[in-house]
């Protein structure tokens, strides 16, 4: 036979030939033969490469390299270089000719053999052999017999091999084929990669599927449990007092307790047959769309979710169990409730962790056709009814895979594939399948009449706000329109979690959580796409689209975690943690109560222990328990403080320390839950006793001019410049005015593009020109100017620097600097931020401080920014995010402390506050680094001193920071003091 014949499938809409009809994922005791391990391999470079006898048992592959399955094959040499081909990175884009059903010439091939031995006794009449996920299409033999075809890469695929399978070895052969029809409607975001990324089993056949429906009546407390079997079979489950009885009931139990996420309350039991042992694990719960909100067991359901790519540095899509417990448990540990499996189905795996430690699942389908925008739809398959067939049976793998997830709370038919006829007809299998879910789905934000969700991406804060108020603008279709606005509301995706950012999380929250209609949203996304290299001299770096030679790619834009590649926590996911936990603690000083407001959904807060802090300028005064009545779901209570909390803030308020006194409360869990430990802390709130008294205005000492130096007090200055020099023992350059950072993801991109904007208007290349240098008997007065080459505009500067006579204080070396700005000229881009920069001598340095922490924060980044006093170095202040940008601010500090080991600690004040960042290497170095691996400290250590910051907003995709958050270029004063100990 010819062999490129013999390859039509490749390219023909099928969604596959000779397959079994979609069945439910279950564990059984019936016999198995895993198939993960090494197989045989070799890419062939298209299908005219294909090797000759491939699918012969008798074939010698001897000579062949062995690959790991599951696994993709680009991956197989990662750290360092690719196994086979390379990874390559499109967003929209498709990365071949849009040219359907046809794909490139050049379609590499993964060519696969595995033997295996049949164990004694192993029911060989019955067997089926599955694949769990196979990336894009492929080709299967055994013992030269051909099974079938398939394509769908993240959905299971099932072939009858009864009369093909005989006992002692068998000999299993493969092809994968990296392109195929299928790969149109596989356009997600993400790395394109190839091979069985998913496990593959040889299993006895017994028990062929069954559905779980267990419903929860909220008004009753009654679950009422049916299970459908195909062939029957008996059910137990022996803490429902059901003992092998027949699955169909329905049966009703009373005071059930139902499944959520904060109390994944699982039954244990089984479905029987003579010789198999199913394990079924039912939890109770229903979700409905009632007036207008989406509510499970009869209480509103709120998402605060995020999008899930798979995704590991090492080994793509490809994950292991510890890697999607790792994920679990870190959305539970930040207090996310909900996933969207972000634009697949996950591994089944997954779903058994969500239903074990609670998450609420949007299960979504294999399917994203967005590279037809760049037609405007034209073409798109979802209205073309040649792919009905490829798109119904992606619908309802999904389904019957997933259904009895009760973790699974609706359905999503994809991802941004345009709007069709064959998305209705999802829709309508769907809900043909399981009515007991709802539908959702949005493409270029828009839907149809057949969701049962309102979705968006990336909506506005004001849209939000307008669509919880009903209030939304009309579609042009009156019928579609009217059910729209029956509808719950998502924000499917929103947040943009692309480098430093987003901003505008805390503004979101709010208005999720003032309009019933609005069932809260999913952040775009989970993690970094980082693939982890190494570079020539060894230093480890993550890479991104364009770092393996693509011909077109969209570069770090799959970097947009709230986790890092390594699954660190961003200061993203600890702001999320904030912004949506789900207790909310509200300090009220002057009468002297503490709020509690419960934003759970079915669970009071009696697993909660409060605990207490009082701090006089960061240091602990004071601490105990706090005992508070359970808050039920919604509800809230005032606690009076208890007498020795009282006893502790009066005893503070005697002490004269003239510094900032503030109470802390904590809640953590009172025990050990699945998903972390006792202790964890899921919320916080805090609130200002006292104060601090300002400081006094001193007696000003004079500047004197010296020989080759201006002094004031402990400070030198160049007489020419009018710089900073050293302060008592300690060398310094600056500060100075600096309006530049490094800009970040969300400045770069968007409709704004605010850092061409910057670059344009020379803030990167900035000369500072001193006018006048003026020693005075109250101080010295520097005038100055910022400005760019060629520009017109400039920022004027008056540097005001004042000490107290010696003798006249007890800290007579603070020297304070005001420092005025006035823009001149045209400013019509906002600043990057406003401060003085300046630096030390040094690799790295302790950073102690007393101001918002331990986080990184940001004007519109803040809320996870407790005041306190931490304790940091240079180094670790650094957040490494995948294209380096301006990073690592620490927001509102009052006072800190730098230690080098090169001079005394140099002590800073904000008057009041400042923004503070240190970096071991400068701005301009920051903004050249394509990775992390490139910054190396440069010998100096810099300072920033922010009085403000542009806020970060989520522009990357999405909404600029608001209007609030904007750094107008304005006339401005700030004032820091500086000394040395
Ligand atoms: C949206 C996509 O759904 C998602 O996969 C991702 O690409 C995200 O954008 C950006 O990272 S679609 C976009 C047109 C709003």
């Amino acid at each position: 036979m010819n062999i490129s014949e013999s390859s039509a499938y490749v390219e023909d809409r099928s969604p596959g030939s000779g397959r079994l009809r979609p069945r439910a994922a279950f564990t059984s005791d019936a016999p198995v033969i895993p198939l993960d391990g090494a197989w045989r391999f070799r890419l062939a470079t298209g299908l005219d490469d294909l090797t000759e006898g491939l699918p012969e048992a008798g074939f010698d592959d001897a000579a062949w390299e062995l690959l790991e399955v599951p696994s993709c094959w680009q991956m197989a040499g990662i750290p360092g270089k690719p196994g086979y081909g390379a990874p390559a990175y499109t967003n929209t884009q498709y990365p071949f000719p849009v040219d359907p059903p046809r794909v490139p010439e050049q379609n590499p091939t993964g060519e696969y053999r595995r033997a295996f031995d049949v164990p004694d006794g192993f029911p060989i009449e019955d067997t089926v052999l599955r694949f769990e996920g196979v990336d894009s299409c492929f080709a299967v033999w055994l013992n030269g017999i051909r099974l079938g075809d398939g394509k769908g890469s993240r959905l299971p695929t099932e072939f009858d091999i009864s009369s093909a399978l005989c006992p002692g070895r068998n000999v299993l052969a493969v092809r994968v084929h990296q392109w195929s029809s299928g790969s149109y409607l596989e356009d997600q975001d993400m790395w394109w990669l190839s091979g069985i990324f998913r496990s593959v089993s040889v299993i006895a056949r017994g028990i062929e599927d069954f559905f779980v429906r267990a419903d929860f009546d909220h008004r009753t407390g009654r679950g009422t449990l049916s299970v459908r079997t195909t062939p029957s079979a008996r059910l137990s489950i022996p803490e429902l007092g059901l003992i092998d009885a027949d699955p169909a009931g329905p049966y009703t139990f009373e005071g059930v307790t139902a499944w959520s996420d904060e109390e994944p309350k699982l039954y244990e039991g089984s479905l029987t047959t003579g010789g198999e042992r199913v394990g079924l694990r039912i939890g109770f719960r229903t979700v409905a769309v009632v007036d207008g909100v989406l509510t499970a067991n009869g209480r509103p359901l709120t998402f605060r979710g995020v999008n899930r790519h798979e995704w590991h540095p090492l080994t793509g899509r490809t994950l292991t169990e510890e890697t999607m417990l790792a994920d679990v448990l870190l959305m539970k540990q930040h207090n996310v409730n909900a996933v969207r499996t972000s634009h697949y189905p996950p591994d089944t795996r997954f779903l058994d962790l969500c239903d074990t430690h609670g998450l609420w699942v949007l299960d979504e389908c294999d399917l994203e056709t967005h590279g037809f925008a760049y037609a405007n739809w034209r073409g798109n398959p979802s209205d073309d009814p040649a792919w009905l067939p490829a798109y119904l049976d992606r619908a309802e793998r999904m389904v019957q895979r997933d259904k009895n997830h009760p973790c699974v709370v609706a359905w999503s038919l994809g991802n941004e594939a345009g709007t069709g006829q064959n998305l209705a007809a999802m829709a309508a299998l769907i809900r043909e399948h399981d009515d007991s879910r709802p539908i959702h789905y949005t493409g270029n934000n828009e839907s149809g009449s057949y969701v049962d969700i309102y979705g968006l991406m990336y909506p506005g804060i004001d849209e939000v706000e307008a669509i919880g108020r009903g209030r939304e603008q009309r579609t042009t279709d009156p019928a579609e329109d009217e059910h729209r606005r029956g509808l719950p509301f998502i924000a499917c995706e929103y947040a943009h979690a692309m480098g430093n950012g987003p901003g505008l999380l805390a503004e979101y929250q709010a208005v999720f959580e003032s309009h019933p209609r609005l069932a809260g949203g999913f952040v775009w996304e989970w993690i970094d796409h980082g693939i982890a290299q190494v570079a020539e001299d060894g230093s480890p770096f993550y890479a991104y689209g364009g770092d393996f030679g693509e011909e077109i790619h969209d570069g770090n834009f799959v970097a947009d975690g709230l986790v890092f590649p390594d699954r660190t926590p961003s200061p993203g996911l600890v702001e999320y943690k904030k912004v949506i936990e789900p207790v909310r603690i509200v300090i009220d000083a002057s009468t002297r109560r503490i709020g509690i407001r419960s934003l759970h959904h079915s669970r009071d807060t009696g697993y909660l222990r409060f605990s207490w802090t009082v701090e006089d300028d960061g240091k602990p005064v004071g601490s105990g328990e706090l005992s508070v009545p359970p808050v039920a779901p919604g509800n809230e209570t005032l606690v009076p403080w208890p007498d020795d909390l009282a006893a502790a803030v009066d005893a503070a308020a005697k002490e004269a320390s003239g510094c900032e006194v503030w109470l802390t409360l904590r809640a953590a869990l009172a025990e050990d839950a699945s998903w972390v430990d006792a202790g964890h802390e899921i919320g916080w709130g805090q609130g200002l006793l006292r104060p601090s008294t300002p400081p006094t205005d001193f007696t000003l000492a004079a500047a004197l001019v010296r020989e080759d130096a201006i002094t004031l007090g402990v400070a030198r200055f160049d007489r020419r410049t009018g710089a900073l020099t050293r302060l008592g023992a300690l060398d310094l350059e600056g500060p100075r005015l600096d309006v530049w950072r490094a800009p970040t993801d969300n400045d770069e991109l968007g409709l704004a593009a605010e850092a061409a904007a910057w670059r344009a208007a020379g803030l990167d290349r900035m000369h500072h020109r001193t006018l006048t240098v003026e020693p005075g008997p109250s101080g010295l007065v520097v005038s100055a100017r910022l400005a760019a080459s060629g520009s017109c505009s400039g920022l004027g500067i008056v540097y005001r620097w004042t000490t107290r006579q010696a003798g006249a204080g007890a800290d007579a070396t603070g020297l304070r600097l005001q420092v005025t700005v006035t823009p001149e000229g045209d400013w019509p881009v906002p600043l990057p931020r406003l401060g003085v920069s300046m630096s030390l001598l040094g690799t790295d340095a302790d950073v102690e401080w007393f101001g918002r922490g331990p986080g990184e924060a940001y004007r519109d980044s803040q809320a996870a920014g407790r005041v306190g006093r931490f304790r940091s170095t240079v180094v670790a202040l650094q957040t490494p995010y995948v294209r380096p940008q301006e990073n690592g601010n620490r927001r509102e500090v009052r006072h800190a402390r730098i230690t080098t080991s090169h001079g005394p600690s140099l002590l800073i004040s904000g008057l009041p506050v400042i923004d503070l960042t240190a970096r071991p290497w400068g701005t301009a170095a920051l903004a050249a680094a394509d990775h992390h691996n490139q910054l190396r400290p440069d010998g100096r250590i810099r300072l920033h001193l922010d009085s403000e910051h542009h806020g970060l907003g989520t522009a990357s995709c999405g909404p600029p920071q608001s209007p609030q958050h904007v750094l107008v270029a304005a006339p401005a004063t700030f004032a820091v003091e500086f000394a040395v100990d």
